[in-house]
């Protein structure tokens, strides 16, 4: 049975999760990161010397980095399901995973940590405007992508959809500047119909602020 490490609240621990329950693999999962701690225990650093979650245990292979892991749960697990076997389908998950890393993943994490995760007192409110910016045109670049396509790796739902569909479905609940994506968000809407995707994400409420993310955690544990 896999274990997960990683309280349900960590977009990067939800990208795994909703991995595990499209591939309908069994799993455990301990809170740990937040307000549950246990992140820089030293059993847990010898898991992942980061002190960051998720990490998981499947056998023998023990590992950190989120989007590593749908890799390498989806290599293990989901051949012909979350991972395309032709070469190009592949080739665009991937492109689109690491996008998602570099390109999206920053600028939402300036917007969040920034109103969401601090107190009003200690928002940096340059950091946001940057970040809203950077945003925009990123989803552009994706939006302009799903104008051709119906999913990421091009006619399948695959692992690119579940790194990028977590982490939009973070931003558009952020109370910030979007851009004008039509197609992403009709793609989005199609992700929100998978039950996977509401067990390992949406079944988390959005917070507003740090005392709603705060009562979240806990009633969500
Ligand atoms: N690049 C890493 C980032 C992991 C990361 O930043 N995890 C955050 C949660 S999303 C964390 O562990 N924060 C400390 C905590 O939860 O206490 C990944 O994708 O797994």
């Amino acid at each position: 049975m896999i274990t997960v490490w990683g309280r349900r609240n960590s977009v990067n621990v939800q990208k795994v999760l909703w991995t595990l329950e499209e591939l309908d693999v069994p799993y455990t999962r301990e809170n740990i990161g937040g307000s549950f701690g246990g992140n820089r225990d030293p059993d847990f650093l010898a898991m992942n010397p980061m002190g960051l979650v998720p990490v998981i245990r499947d056998g023998d292979v023990t590992m950190f980095e989120s989007n590593a892991i749908v890799r390498y749960l989806t290599a293990r697990y989901g051949a012909g399901l979350l991972r395309p076997q032709d070469h190009r389908g592949l080739a665009m998950a991937e492109q689109w995973m690491e996008w998602q890393q570099q390109a999206f993943s920053p600028a939402v994490a300036a917007i969040f940590m920034n109103t969401v995760r601090s107190a009003p007192e200690n928002r940096n409110a340059a950091a946001v405007a940057t970040g809203e910016k950077q945003a925009a045109e990123a989803l552009r670049i994706a939006d302009s992508w799903l104008a051709r396509h119906d999913w990421f790796a091009g006619s399948a739902f695959s692992f690119g959809d579940i790194v990028m569909g977590a982490l939009l479905w973070r931003f558009m609940g952020l109370d910030c500047a979007k851009p004008d994506t039509p197609h992403l968000l009709e793609w989005l809407e199609s992700i929100e119909a998978r039950e996977p995707f509401r067990r390992a994400v949406t079944a988390v409420p959005r917070a507003k602020n740090l005392a709603d993310w705060n009562r979240i955690e806990k009633e969500t544990a």
